[in-house]
């Protein structure tokens, strides 16, 4: 009996020694140590011998159980050991290789021209303000004295969207509706999308922005309109820009003016840019029609005022020498990482 202990014993040291991960050797002490394992069977055959033999038999037994227990705590520390390791290896981090480029955003063009716009407009004293691009007849043409009849409202040129809804062609009825809502005096602008079913091409885009102004107070007259607009012109393009207003039609307004200033790319000789005329027009403006004043509620003959409307996209692309202003929707991040 004492050799099969042994025996037992020299195969459990052998197995435990080779086992290879956690799972071989909590067999092995399963197969060994267990209720049912070789070693504590062992001890259930101890019925056959003698008195005097039996106890000494007994801690025999039980040396080797302790021994191999010993030895399955050890080598499962040290299997635990091995896998930390290679863990640990393979999550070395190469602090030489190079790091990930992190890309950053930058503002869109027209944004960045429509900031400085704001700036100049709110330091005169402008709020801010913004509208439904989806509007209706009423507020589009209607209210700002566009005949039944113009060309403006054909289909040709303006995106219907029902019998009275249309895509605005003009941030106007957002000012319309202040008219209706506030008293003067009133000193708004109002930067937004426009849409016109245009023919697409280099200069013509059927989305584009513009940001509309008006002042409704007493006393306002053509000066306070010159005065408003030569400051913005001269912000925006310089304190040695010359400011020419001709004479022009507008329904909404009356009179009513276009604006053009020096053309800033060849300091009014004549170039590509301004077709060899050395101006460049801005912007279309007016004192505004008393039948808008009075279709806002607004008593014309005791308050009077002026508007003005500025094309964003033109003003971007030739402040930028951009050469087409389909490049300003096309989000082509190669375009606008150059800004
Ligand atoms: C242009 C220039 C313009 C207005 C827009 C306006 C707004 C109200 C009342 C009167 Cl609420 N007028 N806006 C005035 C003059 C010109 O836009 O080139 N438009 C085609």
């Amino acid at each position: 009996m004492k050799e099969k202990l042994e025996a037992i014993k020299a195969a459990a040291v052998n197995a435990v020694k080779n086992a290879a991960d956690e799972k071989q050797i909590e067999e092995l002490r399963v197969a060994y140590l267990g209720k049912k394992g070789e070693l504590t069977a062992i001890l259930k055959q101890m019925g056959g011998l003698s008195p005097e033999e039996r106890p000494k038999m007994g801690q025999l037994v039980n040396e080797a159980k302790s021994y191999v227990e010993g030895l399955v705590s050890k080598k499962r520390e040290e299997i635990k050991q091995k896998a930390t390791e290679l863990k640990l290896k393979a999550e070395t981090i190469d602090i030489t290789m190079p790091a990930k480029k992190r890309e950053t955003g930058k503002l869109h063009p027209l944004n960045t021209v429509l900031d400085d716009m704001i700036d100049i407009f709110q330091s005169m004293g402008f709020d801010v303000l913004d509208g439904p691009e989806v509007e209706t007849d009423h507020y589009n043409f209607e209210c700002l004295n566009v005949p039944a009849d113009h060309p403006a409202r054909d289909m040709q040129d303006t995106f219907y969207l029902g019998e009275n809804l249309i895509l605005r062609t003009q941030t106007s009825a957002a000012q319309i509706r202040t008219m209706e809502t506030r008293k003067p005096p009133i000193r708004i602008i109002c930067p937004g999308r426009v849409f016109r079913a245009d023919e697409v091409d280099a200069t013509h885009s059927p989305v584009f922005h513009q940001i509309e102004g008006l002042v409704v107070d007493k006393g306002i007259t053509m000066c306070d309109l010159k005065g408003v607009l030569e400051q913005f012109a001269r912000e925006i393009y310089g304190p040695d820009t010359e400011v020419k207003f001709r004479p022009s039609f507008f329904p909404f307004t009356e009179p009513s003016v276009e604006v053009d200033v020096t053309c800033s790319e060849c300091g009014g000789k004549g170039c590509r840019v301004c077709k060899g005329s050395g101006w460049i027009e801005i912007l279309g403006a007016g004192m505004v029609h008393p039948n808008v004043l009075r279709m806002c509620g607004i008593d014309p003959e005791v308050y009077s005022g002026f508007a003005f409307g500025i094309g964003l996209d033109r003003l971007t692309t030739t402040r930028y020498k951009i050469s087409d202003i389909r490049l300003l929707f096309e989000n082509d991040k190669r375009f606008l990482e150059q800004f």
